[in-house]
């Protein structure tokens, strides 16, 4: 089987990648990314010898370049590939409109033109908007996107259901809650928290911290959509979570006990516009349908986050550093 990864180099393809060349050692991986701030090749550095691994660097968004890869025939695309960060999207949609929206009509139209047996569009809860304190997002859920960031994913989306409706292409959608774990940016909350912590510096809590997110371990979701893969049906909507709902303040406090860090870290700063109250999400669809449940713990699966982050210094310290440290001054440095 030969499986088109695009967005491969970020954070949840990375491991994704790593997983199916485990799993999956017959399948041939053919991973496209455009390496935006967000894509880091060193990630994948590690990939033994045998895999049956290549990597392309392009932009998913680029037709001409993207062409080839469906002429020669694919039988799945799994598209990660996007704009991910909020914060990013409320600074500046257009990367976001370009890459998530426009981005994935190309990828369609090429699956329609040169077909494929499996077209996977990875989404996100967000797609749904925010909850107040009860219920839980199913499939059925409107979409309700709040930021230029889940909108643009929204719009994706209803492309990819088109497509099925219209052409009978087999595209399936999954949409995920918050994931956690190794290889994730430092922008977003878990690893700013990690490594804000081990350099004794402030950490940044939106508005009165409470504000929910169901958190999932990465290897958990790459299961997850290991399994679609394996037996989801075109036209179908997968929702993802992992059943684990927290406050940011008690996930700070965490944390900063694993770490052995003061709670006088933790610094409110100015909310996020637009800020999304709670997320939750019911995945039961893929435990009925699909035999899929989460097998990590929350607890065991951040302590395996919090002491990747210790072992890797080198690795984030790179990235926060330069380009980043810049874009940080500029959000947090907002009145
Ligand atoms: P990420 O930002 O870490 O990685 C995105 C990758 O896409 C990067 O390697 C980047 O270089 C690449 N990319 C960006 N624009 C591109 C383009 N035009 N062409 C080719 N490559 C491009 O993101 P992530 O957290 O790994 O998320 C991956 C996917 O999963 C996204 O589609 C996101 O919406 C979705 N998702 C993420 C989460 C989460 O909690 N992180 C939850 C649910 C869904
Ligand atoms: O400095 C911060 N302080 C803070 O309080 C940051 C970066 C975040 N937060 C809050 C905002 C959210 O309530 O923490 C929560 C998590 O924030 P993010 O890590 O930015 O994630 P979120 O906005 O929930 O979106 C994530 O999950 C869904 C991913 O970034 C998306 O790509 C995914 O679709």
């Amino acid at each position: 089987m030969k499986i088109l990864v695009t967005g491969g180099a970020g954070f949840i393809g990375t491991n994704f990648i790593k997983h199916i060349v485990a799993e999956q050692p017959v399948w041939e991986v053919i991973n496209v990314d455009k390496l935006t701030y967000a894509g880091n090749l060193e990630n994948l550095m590690d990939l033994n010898e045998q895999a049956k691994y290549t990597f392309y660097r392009g932009d998913i968004a680029d037709k001409s370049f993207m062409e080839p890869f469906f002429q020669r025939g694919i039988d799945v695309l799994i598209n990660f590939a996007a704009e991910s960060h909020v914060d990013r999207s409320i600074q500046d949609a257009e990367p976001f409109i370009k890459t998530n929206i426009a981005g994935t009509y190309v990828l369609l139209e090429l699956a329609r033109s040169y077909g494929i047996k499996k077209f996977i569009q990875v989404s996100t809860d967000e797609v749904y908007g925010s909850l107040e304190s009860e219920g839980k997002f199913s499939e059925e859920s409107p979409l309700c996107p709040n930021s230029p960031y889940s909108a643009s994913k929204a719009s994706a989306d209803l492309i990819c259901r088109s497509y099925y409706e219209t052409y009978n292409l087999p595209v399936t959608v999954t949409r995920c809650s918050n994931n956690f774990g190794p290889y994730q940016f430092p922008e977003k909350f878990i690893p700013l928290i990690i490594t804000n912590a081990v350099e004794g510096k402030a950490i940044p809590v939106y508005g009165d911290g409470l504000n929910v997110r169901d958190w999932i371990y990465v290897n958990d979701h790459c299961r997850a959509l290991e399994t679609v893969i394996l037996k989801g049906l075109g036209g179908e909507v997968y929702n993802i979570g992992g059943n684990n709902e927290l406050s940011n303040l008690e996930l700070v406090k965490k944390i900063l006990y694993l770490l052995g860090k003061p709670d006088t870290l933790i610094q409110f700063v100015k909310d996020r516009p637009g800020h999304d109250q709670r997320y939750a999400i019911d995945s039961a669809k893929m435990t009925r349908e699909l035999g899929w449940q989460t097998a990590y713990s929350f607890e065991d699966a951040l302590m395996v986050t919090v002491n990747w982050y210790l072992k890797q210094p080198d690795w984030w310290k790179r990235i926060k550093t330069g380009v980043y440290q810049d874009y940080y001054n500029k959000w947090y440095g907002r009145v």
